[in-house]
């Protein structure tokens, strides 16, 4: 009892070997743990006719069931690293054609005898593919023989193993007592599962790590006897059916419990097939397939539901969560289990949403949602990023929610539009908020807010339509932009930041000369992209109500080696080109743009950074008290400029006399030479006037 105990606790970690599992089976009485290849698998697909080898390409699922007997498709999958397992069924045949090289009309002593002594109809007789089909005896030498052979002919074309349909207790046969057939066995369960231990060879010698997978539909009703023949088993039509419009039954007394039921053998390694047919419920493919994938692999189940090529799923298919590295847990209602490169999360509250922390063996608070679920064009922007809102929208159904829950926090949405103007043309933005105990006044912190970059590469920052802080439902604002340069792009970000409090934003418009320049300003196209939640300060994770959610672990992007040091920004104003400072005797020059197609200033006009090794005093000197005429750029234009002495605040025009004069170290004083403790990233600004030439 102790030996069994002890090998139960070595397996729960998934981190088990073949021995291992092998020797639970064996206590378990069902034989042998399937190969290391099948319990690791992670998803697998039905395919009879896979027509999109590039999705196939593309995914890791493990295997393919139901595909056709066909050397070269096992070669191309093989050479994509999926195994194939053909469909053959022990149950039933047909009596109007060959199927499975035999016609039952020339065997019908292969045929199962009711208590009247009449040939026993298949179960699926009223269904429309099974109409002349018959229940098979597995009793009888002639037809083992036959099935084994036919596996023979499969596995010679290189396939992996075969996939069993129609698992089930067998009813009895009355062949012998109306002398239609002789039986091998007693028991007609004991018989089937001869034929599946001699499939079983069959497979196993012609591919050592092949497998036999079976499908009774429902595993708890298998046999005991058949599970000693079979690598896997099947849990069809799990929570999602063709035949149920809501997700069918419950979490506590079917799915969850079939996760727990079957544990033994899945430690015993014995996989689960789970097979979820998508698509029939109210809540979407894509909501379905996570909430299935989810539930399956808490439970250690390999999970199949829908096409890889189809994108609401896709993603699920291209997974490889690695062994799990604890059991399922639990928090708050939720149900969760930590893989080794990701996890699965399971809110099976069909209203409350969920919240856990994120607690050992998490690794990570950095995660990587799946799902996604944000709304398409708009990224998130701060480190709280945005929330979907599917039931309150200023116009349709969809908004986005900000939360922030203290003033260090940020969070909002981002999206950047271009506009390539040839002319300088006003643009108008706007867009509607609702306010939930927002702190502070109004201003940027909460707002439409723009940072415009002009067609030369310049900035102009902060272009503001502020939203009223406190509480109030949907309220417009809006912000007229009439640039002085054509405009290259808008990166206009929703956002609430250095605020507590809660906003939703919706139909949110970026406008030029009454054409509309954002995308998806309503929010309701959703998007299936994945993206980063950084739960670095709180530590806990959101789940939405009635969901499944997965997850992969993100490190910190932040490179170990690199310098470390607290950053110096030297500033021009106005931005100014090409003149020099001594930094701790050192001389350093402000950036001055450069020549592409055209001469593009570029965001670090007017400014140099210095990265210090550590943070200290330092000595700020600005050594061009004067700035000088800039040099014609190099490379600039057709050469009729050459030789010119050019405006080092825009270097594409003449200086014309103009001349600059340092005034000032912004609230720091007049003198050329100044001393600085760079105890953090510090900006410091140098002043200048202007001086109009002749
Ligand atoms: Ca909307």
């Amino acid at each position: 009892m102790n030996a069994i105990l002890l090998i139960a606790a070595s397996v729960v970690c998934g981190a088990a070997g073949f021995e291992e599992r092998t020797a639970l089976a064996q206590t378990l009485d069902i034989g042998e743990s399937a190969p290391d290849w099948l319990v690791d698998s992670e998803t697998y697909i039905i395919g009879a006719n896979v027509q999109d080898w590039v999705s196939l390409a593309e995914s890791k699922v493990a295997f393919i069931t139901h595909c056709p007997v066909n050397r070269d498709f096992f070669a191309r999958c093989h050479a994509l690293g999926i195994r194939c397992f053909p469909y053959v069924t022990f149950y039933q045949g047909f009596a109007s054609q060959t199927y499975e090289d035999l016609n039952l009309k020339d065997h019908p002593d292969f045929i199962e005898i009711d208590a009247e002594g009449n040939l026993k109809r298949t179960g699926f007789w009223e269904s429309e593919d099974a109409k002349n089909m018959y229940t098979t005896c597995p009793n009888v030498q002639g037809y083992q023989d036959a099935m084994v052979a036919w596996v023979t002919r499969i596995m010679e074309f290189g396939a992996d193993g075969v996939f069993v349909d129609n698992l089930g207790s067998r009813g009895e046969c009355f062949g012998p007592k109306f002398n239609k057939h002789q039986h091998l066995y007693d028991d007609q369960n004991h018989a089937f599962a001869m034929l599946l231990k001699r499939v079983r060879e069959v497979v196993k010698q012609f591919k050592p790590d092949g497998a036999v997978l079976g499908n009774s539909a429902n595993p708890p009703s298998l046999p005991r006897e058949f599970w000693k023949y079979l690598d896997a088993e099947m849990l069809e039509s799990y929570i999602c059916t063709w035949v149920s419009k809501e997700r069918w039954f419950d979490w506590e007394t079917h799915w969850h419990k079939a996760g727990i039921d079957l544990q033994d053998f899945v430690r015993s390694g014995k996989q689960i097939q789970a097979l979820s047919y998508l698509g029939h419920t109210p809540y979407g493919v894509r909501e379905d397939a996570f909430f299935c994938y989810a539930s399956a692999r808490l439970a250690g189940f390999v999970w199949s539901g829908g096409s890889p090529s189809d994108p609401e799923v896709a993603d699920l298919y291209r997974l490889r969560l690695g062994r799990p590295v604890a059991e399922e847990q639990q928090q708050n209602g939720l149900y969760y289990r930590v893989f080794e490169r990701g996890m699965v999360v399971v809110n099976p509250d069909k209203e409350k949403p969920g919240e856990m922390e994120l607690l050992p063996p998490i690794p990570s608070a950095r995660l990587f949602d799946i799902f996604g679920g944000g709304a398409q064009h708009w990224d998130t922007s701060g480190p709280q990023g945005y929330v979907l809102d599917t039931k309150n929208g200023h116009s349709g159904n969809h908004s986005i929610v900000c939360t922030t829950a203290s003033v260090s926090e940020a969070a909002g949405a981002v999206q950047t539009v271009q506009l390539g103007q040839a002319t300088p043309a006003p643009i108008t933005i706007s867009g509607w908020s609702r306010a939930e105990n927002v702190s502070g006044d109004a201003d940027a912190n909460y707002s439409l807010y723009a940072d415009v970059l002009y067609s030369d590469g310049s900035p102009l920052y902060g272009q503001v339509a502020a939203f009223d802080t406190g509480t109030h439902d949907w309220q417009a604002k809006s912000v007229t932009i009439h640039p002085e340069k054509p405009i290259h792009s808008i990166t206009l970000h929703a956002l609430l930041r250095y605020k507590t409090g809660r906003v939703w934003f919706d139909d949110v418009s970026l406008e030029s000369a009454e054409l509309q320049l954002l995308r998806n300003g309503g929010f309701e196209d959703r998007s299936n992209e994945g993206r980063i939640l950084d739960l670095s300060k709180t530590r806990r994770l959101h789940v939405p109500s009635y969901s499944g959610r997965v997850y992969l672990f993100v490190p910190e992007n932040k490179d170990e080696l690199g310098s470390t040091g607290p950053k110096l920004t030297v500033v021009t104003s106005p931005a100014l080109g090409e003149v020099r400072f001594r930094i701790d005797g050192f001389d350093y020059w402000t950036h001055s743009g450069r020549w592409t197609t055209e001469y593009v200033l570029g965001p670090m006009f007017g400014k140099f950074q210095i990265i210090f090794d550590a943070p200290g005093p330092h000595t700020i000197e600005i050594v061009d008290v004067v700035p000088a005429d800039m040099k014609t750029p190099n490379g600039y234009g057709g050469g009729e400029r050459l030789g010119q002495f050019m405006d080092p605040s825009n270097p594409t025009q003449a200086s014309e006399g103009k001349r600059f004069r340092f005034r000032e170290w912004e609230g720091r004083g007049n003198d050329p030479r100044i001393r600085l403790d760079v105890l953090e990233d510090t900006t410091v600004s140098a002043l200048f006037d202007v001086e109009t030439g002749k």
